[in-house]
């Protein structure tokens, strides 16, 4: 197994759900984590707990220049990034496409496909400059399964699973595995923010049933990174034990 305390691990989207369980996850194994989102009181928070093992940074994904700058300007001790984990993103709406609002549709794009592929783009030189590396894109179950009123969100995780699968064959032969990490529900504040800040609506969508948690997606990962440098997990699809599958929709109309 690799030591956790030789990897020092780029986070985007800290600032809370998977993000932040991942940064308290990895310091607490000896990692040092550069922690990176929009909201800086939650960046400085969060180093406030962790302390001299964790570097914060404003950045929002969508912003190539800011990302490639991050990269280019992190401190001595950080400097040698060697896990990536692509996870800021988002849901809007749960609207059916036709009437769904098309500037939610262009913010799941910009930052989920765009933000996403910039966060891979900038940090892909410097992975394979230091003779290896593991980049972790975060998918979903959404970009396998199709569900009414998934639409953009959907598509945007097809999009990382199939990015994630290409990277690896690019990457052939550069000591950079590459893992898509498909994960179902997880009570995060992704509901919240799909629903625009509707409470009640975010919290409906786990009532009665137990969902995973920020930490079990957090553990997940942290695994897939520290297996040996030889084994790459090409893809992981993860859910609470009480979702499933459903039949397909006939309209006998
Ligand atoms: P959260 O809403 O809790 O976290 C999302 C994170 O993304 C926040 O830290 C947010 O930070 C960041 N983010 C959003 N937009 C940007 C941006 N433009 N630039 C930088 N950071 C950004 O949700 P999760 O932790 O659940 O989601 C993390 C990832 O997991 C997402 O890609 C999501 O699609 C995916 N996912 C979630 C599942 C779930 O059920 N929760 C299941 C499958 C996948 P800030 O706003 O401060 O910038
Ligand atoms: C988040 C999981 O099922 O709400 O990607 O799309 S789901």
């Amino acid at each position: 197994l690799i030591d956790p305390k030789t990897l020092v691990v780029l986070i985007t989207g800290a600032t809370s759900g998977f993000g932040e369980a991942l940064a308290r996850r990895y310091v607490a194994e000896g990692a040092k984590v550069v922690a990176t989102g929009r909201r800086v009181e939650r960046l400085d928070a969060l180093k406030a707990e962790l302390g001299d093992a964790l570097h914060v940074a404003a950045l929002d994904v969508r912003d190539l220049p800011a990302t490639e700058a991050l990269l280019e300007g992190l401190p001595e001790a950080f400097r040698n990034v060697n896990v990536v984990i692509a996870n800021a993103g988002l849901a809007l709406g749960l609207g059916p496409a036709q009437t769904a609002d098309i500037a939610d549709w262009h913010t799941m794009i910009d930052t989920n496909v765009t933000g996403f592929v910039n966060t891979v783009r900038a940090s892909l030189p410097g992975l394979i400059a230091r003779d290896g590396g593991h980049i972790v894109t975060i998918g979903s179950v959404a970009g396998d399964y199709p569900y009414p009123g998934g639409n953009v969100y959907a598509g945007t995780k097809a999009f990382v699973k199939q990015f994630a699968l290409a990277l690896r064959s690019d990457v052939q032969g550069k000591k950079v595995r590459v893992t898509n990490i498909e994960p179902g529900m997880v009570e995060t504040e992704f509901s919240l923010t799909r629903f625009k800040g509707d409470v009640d609506k975010a919290s409906n969508v786990y009532a009665g049933m137990e969902g995973m948690t920020a930490d079990d997606v957090a553990e997940t990962i942290f695994w897939t990174t520290t297996l040996p440098r030889h084994v790459n997990i090409n893809r992981l699809q993860v859910m609470p034990t009480q979702q499933a599958f459903s039949a397909f929709d006939v309209n006998r109309g």
